[in-house]
């Protein structure tokens, strides 16, 4: 399977995050694109596609945000990492601000997401290597991994959140629908509910949004991922929610899975785009569910057995020194036969 990515984007480089209370070293590091492409060898330089498939999915204007935040954020005097504290939970609407710490907070979700010096670049090429990927399913591979980094699934239209700037897969799944590609499916399978992904499609019945997800009771991001989230408008029954408890393990994972596919299948999707995180890893640091690197070959198949091309895209997996051998485990269960 052709992997592609781009070396800017291991210039994302935060140095600490907010994470219950403490500063501490910043999870979603360069080296889980450095240990990947170890293990998985090489890959591909992604092409450049231009603003125009971003701005397919996000306000222009939250993009030019992201391009200048940690410029306007050192013209403020300030050092290190940019990040919000003010957040317009009520009456949120568009004004015009010129102090970097008001539009931190009205193009955010969380104080989880810093931004420093080479972030726009990296969330660029992370969403360009995702449409690069698409490129390779375009031309008649039946699977492609974009190896994207930062992830994306947490970032909606106009706003970041959750380690994520621009919403790759949702990038993807547009220009696929738009390349007579679709219907297209989003199937998540990060531990953590891709809000921002079903935020952006919440109304569209375009494209149809499953996620298997730690239950937002008790995982971030809270707000999402409820079961009763189904889909609004012309989107109504397009979105399809699995929060599982935590401590989850295949045993109880793979029932939410065949679900969902099901689900893809009965719609009639003709391309799955797969949110992969590999976060649901029995070590994971920051998650809780339990499984096992031969899990994620097994989800893999009962992807690769619906007989749908899929195009996969990285978003999260935080236990690094495991991170290439789960990637490529999951990889690897495209190779065989259904
Ligand atoms: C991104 B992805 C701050 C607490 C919030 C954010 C988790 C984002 C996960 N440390 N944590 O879905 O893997
Ligand atoms: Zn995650």
């Amino acid at each position: 399977m052709r992997l592609f990515y781009h070396p800017a984007q291991m210039g994302h480089a935060p140095e600490r995050e907010l994470h219950n209370g403490d500063w501490v070293p910043f999870a979603e590091s360069p080296d889980r694109l450095a240990q990947i492409l170890a293990v998985c060898g090489g890959g591909e330089e992604a092409r450049d596609h231009g603003m125009a498939p971003l701005e397919a999915v996000h306000d222009p204007d939250y993009l030019a945000f992201l391009r200048a935040a940690h410029d306007e954020w050192l013209a403020a005097g300030r050092q290190g990492d940019a990040i919000g504290y003010g957040f317009p939970i009520v009456r949120r609407r568009k004004l015009q601000f010129e102090r970097i710490d008001a539009k931190l907070g009205a193009w955010s979700m969380d104080a989880a997401t810093p931004i420093a010096a080479g972030t726009w670049d990296a969330a660029y090429w992370s969403a360009q290597a995702a449409l690069s990927a698409l490129d390779a399913i375009a031309a008649g591979d039946r699977h492609a991994f974009a190896l994207c980094r930062p992830p994306g699934h947490h970032a909606g239209a106009d706003y970041m959140g959750g380690y994520c700037f621009i919403n790759n897969v949702a990038v993807a799944a547009r220009a696929a629908s738009a390349m007579g590609l679709g219907p297209v499916a989003i199937l998540d399978v990060d531990y953590h509910h891709g809000n921002g992904t079903q935020d952006i499609f919440y109304e569209d019945g375009e494209v149809f949004f499953a996620s298997i997800h730690a239950d937002p009771v008790t995982d971030y991001p809270f707000y999402w991922g409820h079961a009763d989230e189904q889909g609004e408008g012309s989107g109504e029954g397009t979105t399809l929610n699995l929060p599982l408890p935590r401590g989850t393990d295949w045993h109880g994972y793979q029932g939410a899975l065949d679900q969902a596919l099901e689900a893809i299948v009965g719609w009639g999707a003709r391309l799955i785009v797969v949110s992969f995180g590999a976060d649901t890893f029995e070590d994971d640091p920051i998650s809780s569910f339990a499984l096992q690197t031969k899990d994620f070959s097994r989800m893999a198949r009962r992807i690769h057995a619906t007989g749908l091309p899929a195009l996969i895209v990285m978003e999260g997996g935080y236990a690094v020194s495991a991170l290439g051998n789960n990637v490529a485990a999951f990889l690897g269960g495209f190779d065989v036969r259904p």
